[in-house]
């Protein structure tokens, strides 16, 4: 299908609101990108960076005011506000429609609008859904560019001539006071003003792929999910895909390209960021990633922790926010040790150590998925892959265990809706402050999350097996302050006790807050976690839970659930008093 009356029409109508000097269409071919690549360069945009070292790669320095999400500014407009729920800022349609109309009236004036066709999902596949979208922000066009597959094979996967997702982006006068990221489910429109970041911006990805598509898949029965994705492949070839939610900035990129530290193992990824899963005919759950770029997060990504990022993000990568070398290369913290001399700050100062950091802490890279060496070659298999586990994962100092299992899928959803989890830079605010953040979709879940918990109820009975649900903790701290477990390479060993549960094989010991790997549950094989006493006994206290504090996290799931009255499901209700029930044994 080429473009349709209903594409037109409605990129006209924008047309005519923003009043554009000209408008051009995002056709995705590369020819296009490096046009838009060589415009942002003559005008500051872009900078390119060395190019023997990062070829193609490019840094963009942001306004400094417009640098992480801005949750407070973010709207569900349904027309009951019930619907969008208690988590969720509410505005009705119409008055949206007047203040921010109002700011985009004439807002494109002098600039170009750029229309850019985009496919969240792969080519080809039955799950994947297109979007429209229009930005004057060539910056934003580009990262769209990186991120969806857009351009033309968007338009020949419409289903019908009116079957996309519609969004309108200006950056506007960039200012905080007139910023909006408005949603309109019902409508299946978006429309975001003043800001030009990431999440904000980037239509495609929290905007349409989540908050949109989360209502839509409610209606149609599938899921949108803040998740990765990643197959596990174990000494014999066999590969078990699982799917993990965890907040922003909190380890997902990580972990679906993470380079096994236990021998014989090896992950493969499918997605690092939204998992989109459907039930198949079988009953079975299976995932596709709608994404075809990674917007990750900077700071720590060193070879150590993630070489994986590190070879993607060599070439064909804009980056976001980080600090400049003399030698044009890009750096932030974590990356070494002992920062270069000489060094430009993200807003492109001579770097002042006592300012603060060189990089922004939500500094990012927009880079190809395929450059990763542990993509897999199922990635953009058109059925998706069959996914047997579920991760819920949080950053948590104190008292939740590295890893726990869920007696079965009611309870798994009780763990999921339940989570707190420590802020982090992704958006704006307080960084470090528990929040709960149920199913890592606080800020993402396009309607009210207690129709959304029901709806993950649901699924669980479509599901010939449902998947084995998880949770983990990867930043659990020991008295002293040190983190008990060394993370990233080391967390494959927490992988491969879960694909064992899932195969029936692997111990686990029963407590009233799930199941916990056995003393010897975990495979801690080599030297540096078996061997030394110290790194076993922080391995211990990992495991453990912390039975005070978690009657007090009682209280504060409470707190989050009577928000939701009568349309928190009884099941989320009766998991959380047997929890109680369970302690006070
Ligand atoms: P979004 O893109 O914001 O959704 O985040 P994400 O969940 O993909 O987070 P990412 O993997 O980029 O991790 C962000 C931060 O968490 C980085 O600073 C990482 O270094 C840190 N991190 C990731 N994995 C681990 C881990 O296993 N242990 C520890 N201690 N830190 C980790
Ligand atoms: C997140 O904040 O969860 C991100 C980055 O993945 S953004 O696309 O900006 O939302
Ligand atoms: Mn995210």
């Amino acid at each position: 299908m080429a473009v349709t009356a209903a594409v037109e029409k409605w990129v006209d109508e924008v047309a005519r609101l923003c009043r554009p000097d000209r408008v051009i269409w995002h056709g995705g071919s590369e020819e296009e990108f490096e046009r838009l690549v060589d415009a942002m360069l003559r005008d500051a945009t872009l900078h390119r960076l060395n190019p023997s070292t990062y070829p193609n790669c490019y840094l963009h320095r942001s306004h400094p005011q417009d640098v992480a999400r801005t949750e407070h500014l973010t709207y569900v407009c349904t027309p009951r506000r019930e619907d969008a729920g208690p988590t969720n800022n509410w505005m009705a349609p119409a008055e949206a429609r007047d203040r921010v109309g109002a700011i985009v009236k004439g807002s494109m004036r002098g600039r170009t609008m750029y229309v850019i066709p985009y496919l969240m999902g792969p080519v080809g596949s039955p799950y994947s859904r297109v979007g429209i979208m229009v930005s004057d922000s060539a910056y934003v066009t580009a990262s769209m560019h990186i991120m969806t597959r857009a351009g033309r094979v968007a338009l020949e996967h419409l289903r019908t001539p009116e079957d996309f997702v519609a969004g309108l982006h200006s950056l506007a006068d960039l200012s905080p006071e007139r910023r909006f990221i408005l949603h309109f489910p019902l409508e299946r429109l978006i429309w975001s003003v003043g800001t030009g970041y990431g999440g904000n911006a980037i239509l495609a990805k929290k905007c349409h792929a989540l908050r949109i598509a989360s209502w839509q898949a409610r209606q149609e029965g599938w899921m949108a999910e803040h998740m990765l994705i990643l197959g596990l492949e174990d000494p014999s070839g066999e590969v078990t895909y699982l799917a993990a939610a965890m907040p922003s900035a909190s380890g997902k990129t990580n972990l679906a390209m993470v380079q096994s530290a236990l021998p014989g193992y090896r992950v493969w990824t499918v997605g690092d960021d939204i998992a989109w899963m459907n039930v198949d005919d079988q009953g079975q759950l299976r995932a596709i990633n709608p994404e075809r770029g990674s917007f990750g997060v900077a700071p720590g990504t060193n070879v150590k922790t993630n070489p994986s990022a590190l070879e993607m993000i060599r070439r064909n990568t804009l980056f976001t926010n980080v600090a400049l070398t003399p030698d044009g290369e890009p750096w932030w913290e974590g990356m070494s040790d002992a920062p270069p001399a000489a060094l430009l700050d993200w807003q492109g100062r001579p770097w002042q150590p006592e300012a603060g950091p060189a990089a922004h802490p939500n500094s990012r890279f927009t880079a190809y998925l395929r450059q990763c060496p542990t993509i897999s070659p199922h990635w953009e298999d058109p059925k998706g892959v069959p996914i047997s586990g579920i991760i819920f994962g949080a950053r948590r100092s104190r008292e939740v265990p590295l890893v726990f299992e869920a007696f079965d899928w009611q309870h798994g959803v009780y763990m999921g809706a339940s989570m707190g989890t420590e802020t982090t830079a992704a958006a704006t605010g307080k960084v470090g402050v528990v929040r709960r953040d149920p199913m890592a979709m606080l800020p993402f879940c396009g309607y009210n999350m207690g129709d959304y918990f029901a709806h993950w109820l649901e699924m669980g009975k479509r599901l010939a097996a449902p998947p084995k649900i998880f949770r983990v903790n990867w930043f659990r701290r020991g008295a002293d302050g040190q983190l008990l477990w060394p993370g990233y390479g080391e967390n494959v060993r927490v992988l491969k006790w879960m694909v064992e549960r899932i195969k029936g094989k692997a111990r686990a010991v029963e407590t009233p807050v799930g199941l916990i790997p056995s003393p010897d549950g975990l495979d801690l094989t080599g030297p540096e976690l078996a061997g030394p006493e110290a790194s076993r006994s922080a391995v211990a206290e990992a495991l453990s839970y912390d039975r005070e504090g978690w009657l007090q996290e009682l209280e504060e799931q409470r707190a989050l659930f009577e928000q939701f009255g009568e349309r928190l499901p009884a099941a989320i209700w009766e998991e959380h008093t047997r929890t109680r029930q369970g302690l006070a044994r």
